[in-house]
């Protein structure tokens, strides 16, 4: 049994813990609550009583006093998570964990509109489907890495981008309505990982593939020629900023050897112009298990090394400028030869199997961390550029590339436990990794100049998480200025945390504090959708939302005011031909028009506005048996586009509880038969 011991909080922490226990203490004992309640059989009062009958040991006290986040005050930071299979991003507020938004963004969302009518909506899911077989829908999304757009490599609040592994797709959302403005179906490769990451002027979203396929990747050819024929590719997505698009015009891709190309980061500050990506399949396995042959995960781990690339993107660009690229499937390829005669490609053997590869806040250091090794390595950016102007290699691998010396661009190597994956940094020269095999958290820290002396690249605690931490995340932790105080480990199995609720369970993002010499556990919040893996942690002051659209009629898809909006007291209906077009308007609490009559398998193009101003005076817009449902927030216009090919009568129906007289928001969709 645990017991309310007040004073075993004394052993367990430092200066913190004794305010928060001198803060508890004043309270019981100024509390004019206590009483003794409970013996009533009435609910327990004041903290003391609180806290005993809910078995909260001081430990918990503090948590929840950190974590807390009174009605009506707002959270310190936002976090930014990958919604794993839905496609969609969840957006979290910190400290106190509460679930503000989910972003829809490779799925149709019912509530948001997106993808259930909307003519902007269907056209950006639409782009990213795969140009083979087109008309195949794609309605789920693996998404991963989300990137919040840089400024001199610290966020700048901006823009989001978000990655499906699943069809090589990456996205852009705008953070002034929180919505998803585009999907980019990258050329050439099926699957992606490596994405998303942005250099630091956000010049390029990168984009790494992962399994490899024959190149341009709706070729067919043999496994059996698999180290021939196929290919991995890494994409630099061009970002246009004023814009808010990415421009596939100037993007541009560089061919790879077939080695399962895994994360990868961009240089920064020092380290600006290059980027760093892992492989896991240098062995360049495909399986075949059911032909006797050693699966894919025991084929691609025979070797000690795999090769982290190293590119340079500024070459690179220089290269695409010169016009020294093939066009395969309309995109600007750089040979795998050009990229080594130009200098742009050069690879370090790292051991065994990584996974993340993260470049400290200084762009000196890139981390590395192996699957089936028990450390993480770090190289030197120095050391890198050193070796490859002296042309310190220790041979070329089998495509050509030259690898550089292992040995001459290590500087450390720390055995942090079982099974590391990835690594943020905090503003003290801390790092920290999650260690997956052993679920621990690690804190370490770096060398020179971050720490120096036996301090430098010294394990300094670990803390045990719950459960198989993938990611982590720390406030601003992957950029040039992290701020420690937070990090949140996101978790892949829950197992016992959480009530039952069947044999797919929860996962777990728990939050904890590293502002103090010890990290403490602050917070456990079960995600229900899966599977997450990163988030971006940033000050809630780096975002400036707007409320309302900024004026009526406007258009989130293009982001300026619609000229064919539909506006108060120009509502009306035209008929051309079989097309009857509608400018309607919504406000608390009627459509005009309300009748919409038309005759069977007549075009219907419904144009509809919110010609609201006030904040959250959202308002829906679904037709019963249409599959159509919109969310017009306020400002906002959107069109939809249908056949009306079900004679009958169909009510429409405002699908927002927007005002008292919601119920009566609505009208009728008259489809006359035919004959
Ligand atoms: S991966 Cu998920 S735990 Cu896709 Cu970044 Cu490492
Ligand atoms: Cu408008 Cu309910």
């Amino acid at each position: 049994m645990k017991s309310w011991k007040i004073l075993s909080i004394f052993s367990t922490g430092g200066l913190g813990i004794v305010l928060v226990v001198s803060f508890v203490f004043l309270f019981l004992f100024t509390s004019p609550l206590k009483t003794s309640s409970q013996k009533k059989g009435k609910s327990p009062e004041g903290v003391e009583e609180i806290a005993k009958a809910r078995d909260l040991t001081p430990q918990d006290i503090e948590a929840a006093l950190k974590t807390y986040v009174p009605t009506g005050k707002y959270d310190d930071y936002l976090m930014f998570c990958s919604g794993g299979h839905s496609g969609q991003v969840l957006v979290i507020g910190l400290p106190s964990m509460r679930l503000l938004k989910l972003i829809a963004v490779f799925t149709p969302e019912p509530w948001q509109g997106f993808g259930y009518g909307s003519n902007e909506s269907s056209d950006i899911l639409k782009a990213g489907y795969m140009p083979v077989g087109k008309d195949r829908k794609l309605s789920w999304g693996d998404t991963h890495h989300p990137a919040l757009t840089e400024t001199n490599g610290d966020y700048d609040g901006q823009f989001l981008f978000i990655n499906d592994k699943a069809n090589a797709r990456v996205a852009v959302i705008d953070l002034r309505d929180f919505e998803t403005k585009q999907i980019i179906k990258t050329p050439n490769i099926i699957s992606n990982h490596g994405t998303t990451y942005v250099t630091p002027n956000t010049e390029y979203v990168i984009e790494g593939s992962q399994y490899s396929t024959p190149l341009p990747f709706y070729n067919y050819a043999p496994i059996e020629q698999y180290q021939e024929k196929y290919r991995g590719l890494i994409t630099f997505h061009k970002f246009d900023r004023e814009k808010g698009r990415i421009d596939e015009s100037n993007s541009f891709q560089i061919e790879l050897p077939p080695y399962g190309q895994d994360l990868c980061d961009a240089g920064k500050k020092e380290s600006d112009g290059w980027v760093f990506c892992n492989t896991f399949n240098t062995e360049m396995a495909t399986g075949g298990i059911e032909q006797g042959k050693p699966p894919l995960e025991a084929g691609a781990s025979q070797r000690d090394m795999d090769y982290l690339h190293v590119i340079n993107w500024k070459k690179a660009e220089e290269v695409v400028k010169a016009g020294k690229v093939k066009e395969i499937s309309g995109a600007k390829v750089i040979p795998l030869e050009t990229a080594i005669a130009e200098g742009i490609l050069y690879f370090i053997p790292e051991p065994k199997s990584p996974h993340g590869v993260d470049v400290a806040p200084r762009g000196d250091y890139i981390v590395i961390s192996g699957k089936l090794d028990t450390h993480t390595t770090i190289f030197s950016f120095d050391k890198i550029q050193k070796a490859i102007a002296e042309e310190n290699y220790e041979g070329k691998d089998p495509y050509g590339v030259p690898i550089l010396n292992f040995k001459d661009v290590l500087v450390a190597q720390l055995e942090i436990g079982l099974g590391p994956l990835h690594t943020q940094f905090d503003n003290e020269g801390n790092a920290y990794t999650s260690v997956f095999i052993e679920s621990t958290l690690a804190k370490w820290k770096l060398g020179e100049p971050y720490n120096s002396g036996d301090q430098a690249w010294t394990l300094v605690e670990k803390i045990p998480v719950h459960y198989n931490i993938g990611h982590l995340v720390c406030a601003e932790g992957d950029t040039v200025s992290p701020d420690g105080k937070y990090c949140v480990a996101l978790n892949k199995w829950s197992i016992d945390r959480f009530t039952p609720v069947g044999p797919l369970h929860p996962q777990n993002f728990q939050l904890i504090d590293v502002s103090g010499d010890k990290m403490q556990l602050l917070y456990d919040m079960p995600i229900g959708i899966g599977e997450p893996h990163l988030c971006q942690i940033a000050k809630t002051d780096k975002f400036d939302p707007w409320l309302v659209y900024p004026e009526t009629g406007f258009n989130p898809a293009t982001m300026t005011k619609n000229p064919k909006a539909a506006l108060a007291g120009k509502e009306r209906i035209e008929r051309k031909g079989d097309t009857v077009e509608v400018w309607m308007t919504a406000i608390r609490s009627h459509f005009n028009p309300e009748h919409i009559k038309v005759k069977e398998g007549d075009k219907v193009k419904l144009n509809i506005t919110n010609i609201e101003r006030a904040r959250d005076a959202t308002h829906g817009f679904g037709i019963d048996g249409y599959n159509i449902n919109l969310s017009l927030e306020p400002g906002e216009s959107n069109t939809v586009e249908f056949v009306a090919d079900k004679p009958g009568v169909y009510p429409f129906y405002c699908t927002e509880f927007c005002s008292a007289l919601h119920l009566e928001m609505a009208g009728y969709l008259l489809v006359e038969p035919k004959e």
